[in-house]
Parts: C-alpha cells; sequence; structure tokens
C-alpha cells in the first residue's frame, strides 16, 4: 500500500486539522501506511523531512508558507506524486503563489477562522457532530468567540496542555489517535493534568506581565528575560493573547531567547501584523502570523535596545491605515 505523509502545525486547531484530514481522506491507510509529523512554521522546512520518503501524497496543514519553507515545498513537488497545502495563515500569502500551477500541487489557502473550518468550507467532507464541535473548537483555540461552553472549556484545555511542551511529539500523536477513536477528550486524564500545571504557570505569568508592562502609545510592553523566556516557554503566545483581553489594550511581548528577540503581538485589528512587518523589516528579522496575532524573529539584541525599537515601532504604527484594510479583507484571523 502507497505511504502517505501528514505535516502540521503542532498546535490546537493543527493537531484538529490532522485528525479531520486522517479521518476523512487516510483512514485507510491509517495507522501503519500514514507519516505524521508536528512542527512549528519557522522550522517547518527542517521537521518536514522526517516525513520520509516515497511517498504517494504529502499533506501540509495549518503551517503558514514562509519563503525557505515554499523553497522546500516546491522542491518536494518533484519527488512525490500529489502534495496538498491547506492553510489559514495571512503571511503566506506571498508566497504561495510560487507553488501555484503545477499538476501534482493542490492548495487550499484562504481567510477563515482555523483551519479545520477552512477544510469543511472548501473540502466539504460529511462530518458527524463529534467532528463538529472539535471543528468549533479550532475556530475557538484561534480565537473566535466560543458557540458553546463545552466548545470553549475543551479549547483551553487542548491549548493549555500542548503549550508547555510543544514539542512533545507523542503527547499530540496521543491527541490525534483519541479523536480518531472518538474519545471524550474532556476526561482525558493526561491532557487535564498537563494543563492544569500550564494554568498554574499561566496565572503566575500573568502577574508578572501586569506589574511589569509599560505603556507606550496606548499599548502594552512587556518583556521578559532569557530564563524567564525559557520557565514559560509555550505559554507566551497564550499569555500575550490573554493580556490584551484582560487588559483591552494592544500587548507586545519581546522576549531574548538564545541568539534572538522574538516580539509577539497581540491587537484589536490589524496592527499585530504591521507592527511585526515593520520590525521586521526595521531590523532584519523574520515575521509571520495573522492580522491581529503575529510574531516577529529579530536579531540578537538587549532586552532594552529591543525594549527601544519596539517603542517606536509602536509609535509609528498607527491603529487603522485605509491601504491596509482592502489587505486585511483578503488576510487571516488570529493566532501564530
Ligand atoms: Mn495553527
Amino acid at each position: 500500500m502507497p505511504k502517505s505523509g501528514v505535516v502540521c502545525h503542532g498546535d490546537c486547531d493543527g493537531i484538529i486539522s490532522a485528525f479531520i484530514y486522517i479521518k476523512h481522506y487516510l483512514i485507510d491507510s491509517w495507522p501503519r501506511n500514514v507519516s505524521m509529523v508536528f512542527t512549528q512554521p519557522w522550522r517547518a522546512q527542517i521537521d518536514s523531512r522526517k516525513v520520509g520518503s516515497d511517498l504517494s501524497e504529502v499533506v501540509f496543514l495549518d503551517l503558514a508558507i514562509s519563503e525557505e519553507f515554499a523553497k522546500y515545498l516546491s522542491r518536494l513537488a518533484g519527488s512525490v506524486g500529489r502534495l496538498v497545502i491547506i492553510d489559514h495563515h495571512m503571511s503566506s500569502d506571498e508566497y504561495i503563489r510560487a507553488l501555484e500551477g503545477r499538476p501534482n500541487v493542490r492548495i487550499v489557502w484562504r481567510r477563515s477562522s482555523s483551519c479545520p473550518r477552512l477544510m469543511k468550507e472548501v473540502l466539504k467532507p460529511h462530518m458527524n457532530p463529534y467532528e463538529e464541535f472539535l471543528v468549533d473548537v479550532a475556530d475557538v483555540c484561534e480565537g473566535s468567540e466560543a458557540r458553546s461552553q463545552e466548545a470553549a472549556k475543551l479549547a483551553d484545555l487542548i491549548k493549555l496542555s500542548i503549550a508547555r511542551n510543544p514539542g512533545d511529539l507523542a503527547y499530540m500523536k496521543h491527541l490525534v489517535e483519541a479523536m480518531l477513536e472518538g474519545r471524550d477528550l474532556l476526561s482525558d486524564q493526561e491532557l487535564l493534568s498537563r494543563a492544569r500545571i500550564a494554568k498554574f504557570l499561566l496565572k503566575r505569568l500573568l502577574k508578572i506581565m501586569s506589574e511589569r508592562s509599560l505603556e507606550v502609545a496606548g499599548t502594552k510592553i512587556v518583556a521578559l528575560d532569557l530564563s524567564e523566556s525559557r520557565i514559560y516557554a509555550g505559554l507566551l503566545g497564550i499569555a500575550a493573547t490573554e493580556f490584551a483581553r484582560m487588559s483591552r489594550k494592544d500587548v507586545v511581548l519581546i522576549r531574548r531567547e538564545e541568539g534572538k528577540v522574538v516580539v509577539t503581538v497581540r491587537t484589536l485589528n490589524d496592527r499585530a501584523y504591521r507592527i511585526c512587518r515593520e520590525l521586521a523589516t526595521r531590523l532584519g528579522g523574520r515575521f509571520g502570523g495573522h492580522a491581529e496575532a503575529a510574531s516577529a524573529t529579530l536579531p540578537d539584541m538587549s532586552l532594552s535596545e529591543a525594549m527601544r525599537e519596539v517603542s517606536e515601532v509602536v509609535r509609528r504604527v498607527p491603529r487603522e491605515v485605509r491601504a491596509t484594510r482592502m489587505r486585511r479583507a483578503r488576510g487571516g484571523p488570529a493566532a501564530d
């Protein structure tokens, strides 16, 4: 039997996308003839190689396309039977065109509240209530208003349970398997205990953020040093989103990592995307994400220097820009 590969974003909506794709399009090959890879957009071109060779089909789910990743995908298209790319990130816009027009490449890319929602809208698989529920959960994970309390609760728990260790591939596989078996995730012990620990750390981090944040041009800016960014690794995106919601302000979280500075931005409109693009352009870094939730990876510098640069960019990037509104109409929703 021919083997297939599934490469997906290792986050809540990426994992649910993998479940839906396997359930509807690869169930006959599952589990023996499906190799699954979970990754992050910034290292997707490295991790994707783990999917193996001699594959009849490789599908990429919920992974924002960068320049390097597009190059990798275009090379890969020459060596696999079929390549499917399904993504809802606004930042993919700039690179996805390079992949269009090949006979064995199918691209599904457009604005949607989550990657599973996009799959539902475009591929139109026949979904049971359990799957419909998980599509709602994915939407909530990506920042949409919850349709039910249950969806809100599960979205929260899944996000927290993954966040603590975003490199724990065995756990992500566990979630996909549990979904394929149709298990009730709200009573999954593994999920609950991971979420509990993450919640404890998140509370501590939010306290630090509210004590330390500085307000510049109506925007809350917080900086974390190297050791803090290690302790709270994985929770920073969730914390930024939560802090923006709590303070009802645009939020910029700056942190130092090994050899680089990472900036995570959450805003009410498309300002997050514009701030990250401006930072990456000015300082020679990379950026990606959605209109209201984006991040930038910048060259290493001291936190005070980063703070100064961010403050200046925040002052310069206005809340509303007419030209970007048009762009926004084609853009994507929240989360990175
Ligand atoms: Mn995702």
